[in-house]
């Protein structure tokens, strides 16, 4: 027999919380129609791309008097993308619906990603099988993976695989892309009068598939919980040895939500927020101009140490840095099949290839970084074509820089303190985490909630509980349809509908209470220290969730 841990043997018998709604069985439920809805932006692209699904209303659950019974329906389910702490309970929510609501329905998995459903490979799921994996962090139930789902002979395929296996509804856990994907695939569905719908539900650490309707990707909780303690260790370790200025990078792919939460729970000195740097449009220079201030600052006082946050996506947003990157995209796509690039021996060739080729101002900026950033930032695009930030070593560029400038300024007289700098980056240590509390009652939510619209035949939707803030049993079920929160961007040089990520907004409560506090912390070491997320004890320790998702809520309820 595998042999467990003593919280994963805890972790297995919690028995996740449901909105009252939900708690009282999936067969007696209603649901209550809004008004139409519209996209975000680019109404009528949009509604041109989606004719079929497009100005569905939102929707909510409410308990009916009478029960329902429901016809036999075999599901597939998705996972998509990184990693989020709660993916199993997604499953496992979904699951349990699906077996309350008629014992003889079935769940497929697909393995591996999207790439599972195009290529039939899939599991069912089973009491046994879905058991083990309650309340447990990961995705290695099933697996995930990147492959976007876009193309008409994708769906074809994955038309073929749902025929086979009798599937009338898929569901695809996934983050903005993945659900524009979801989204795209359910209007095809349609078009094709197949009879399959398909429904997302909201997947992120990085925090950025929020917005109205939406108010928190799951996996956000707990991975800020992870490195909120992580950052609070090293805190105590800095305040203790007092030698060091330590550099953490945090994960997110662009915004900075992550490393912003993590911040308000620690309160290190510096903290970096890649929106403002654009807002701004804070030049490299003008970063390691303000950090080596506020290092010699405290060295002044006698500090020689500290704590400073990056966020993972920061170099793409300083400005001269993002022109010379998206150049760079277009130049690494054309360069993919070119012999001499493919072929060079050595890597200095391949700056050269590189800087023949980019405008000249992104030249020069390219070949002011150091060999070891110029490398990463040829290594390979993820599907979307982008840059893979979590390989870009930022905090290792920010501490050379500000070692030259710190040197600089010691040979003119202005710093007499020592810079001896640790890097670190927190990314794949927190996605992966058993979910906290919050997580794995939002996930199971999300989950069970996820086939009560399937029961009522929607599609094109994205599961939607909210309230969070308040108790379990108070979280309000529903839906929301997926084109209401797109727009047209331009991805690989084309016009494509996707749903708007959400970035940091500095007029924001969560970005103002940053503010407020920065210049204090800077100076003053006011760290915090969360400590291990907490499963068991009083509920204002174990189930309380993010400094974000309670200011936005607070701020939202009383514009209300
Ligand atoms: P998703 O948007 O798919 O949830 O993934 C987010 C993320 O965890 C980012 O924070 C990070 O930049 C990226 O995935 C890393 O990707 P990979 O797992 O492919 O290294």
């Amino acid at each position: 027999m595998k042999k467990l841990s003593p919280l994963q043997i805890e972790r297995l018998k919690y028995q996740p919380k449901l909105p009252a709604t939900l708690a009282l069985g999936i067969n007696s439920l209603e649901v209550a129609e809004g008004e139409a809805t519209q996209s975000v932006r680019d109404q009528e692209q949009i509604q041109n791309l989606f004719k079929n699904t497009y100005g569905k209303p939102v929707v909510t659950f409410k308990n009916s008097i009478s029960m329902s019974v429901s016809q036999p329906k075999n599901v597939g389910v998705i996972l998509s993308g990184g990693q989020a702490p709660g993916g199993h309970n997604v499953i496992a929510g979904l699951y349990d619906a699906l077996k309350q609501a008629n014992s003889s329905n079935k769940l497929y998995g697909f393995l591996g990603g999207p790439s599972g459903i195009i290529d039939g490979k899939y599991v069912e799921f089973s009491d046994e099988f879905i058991d083990q994996y309650r309340n447990t962090g990961g995705f290695d139930i099933i697996g995930s993976g990147r492959t976007k789902l876009e193309t008409e002979e994708q769906f074809q395929k994955s038309l073929e695989v749902c025929k086979k296996l009798n599937i009338s509804a898929v569901v695809i856990i996934g983050g903005d892309d993945s659900n524009t994907n979801a989204a795209l695939l359910a209007e095809w569905f349609v078009k094709n009068n197949t009879g399959i719908q398909v429904i997302g539900c909201p997947k992120t650490i990085d925090g950025d598939l929020k917005n109205d309707q939406i108010e928190i990707s799951f996996g956000f909780d707990t991975a800020t919980k992870t490195y909120a303690e992580l950052i609070g260790n090293i805190q105590r370790d800095a305040n203790s040895a007092k030698k060091y200025w330590h550099f953490i990078k945090i994960m997110g792919r662009s915004a900075s939500h992550v490393a912003l939460e993590a911040a308000l729970q620690t309160q290190p000195n510096i903290t970096l927020i890649s929106e403002e740097v654009e807002e701004r449009k804070m030049s490299l220079e003008s970063i390691i101009n303000y950090m080596s201030e506020v290092i010699v600052k405290r060295s002044n006082s006698g500090k020689n140490f500290g704590i400073a946050i990056i966020p993972e996506g920061l170099i793409e947003f300083i400005p001269e840095m993002k022109s010379m990157i998206a150049n760079l995209n277009d130049i690494m796509a054309a360069l993919e099949n070119d012999p001499s690039f493919v072929n060079a021996t050595t890597i200095r060739e391949k700056f050269d290839i590189v800087e023949n080729r980019l405008d000249s101002a992104n030249a020069k900026v390219y070949s002011s970084l150091p060999v070891l950033i110029k490398e990463q930032l040829l290594a390979d695009r993820d599907p979307h074509g982008n840059v893979q930030v979590s390989k870009i070593e930022t905090e290792k560029l920010l501490i050379e820089m500000i070692s030259t400038r710190l040197d600089e300024l010691k040979s003119q007289g202005d710093f007499i303190g020592k810079f001896s700098a640790q890097s670190h980056f927190f990314g794949y240590e927190g996605r992966c985490a058993f979910p906290s509390n919050f997580d794995a009652d939002y996930c199971y939510s999300l989950g069970f909630n996820a086939f009560a619209l399937i029961n009522f035949g929607l599609t094109g939707y994205l599961s939607s509980v909210r309230n969070l803030t308040q108790p379990a049993d108070k979280w309000i079920a529903g839906g929301i349809p997926l084109t209401m929160m797109m727009n047209m961007e331009r991805r690989h040089g084309e016009m494509k509908p996707v749903i708007q990520k959400a970035l940091v907004r500095l007029d924001g409560p969560v970005f103002k209470q940053l503010e407020e506090h920065r210049e204090d912390w800077a100076m003053n070491d006011r760290y915090l220290f969360p400590g291990a997320v907490q499963y068991f004890g009083p509920s204002c320790v174990c189930d309380v969730t993010t400094c974000t998702l309670q200011l936005e809520r607070e701020k939202t309820l009383v514009n209300a």
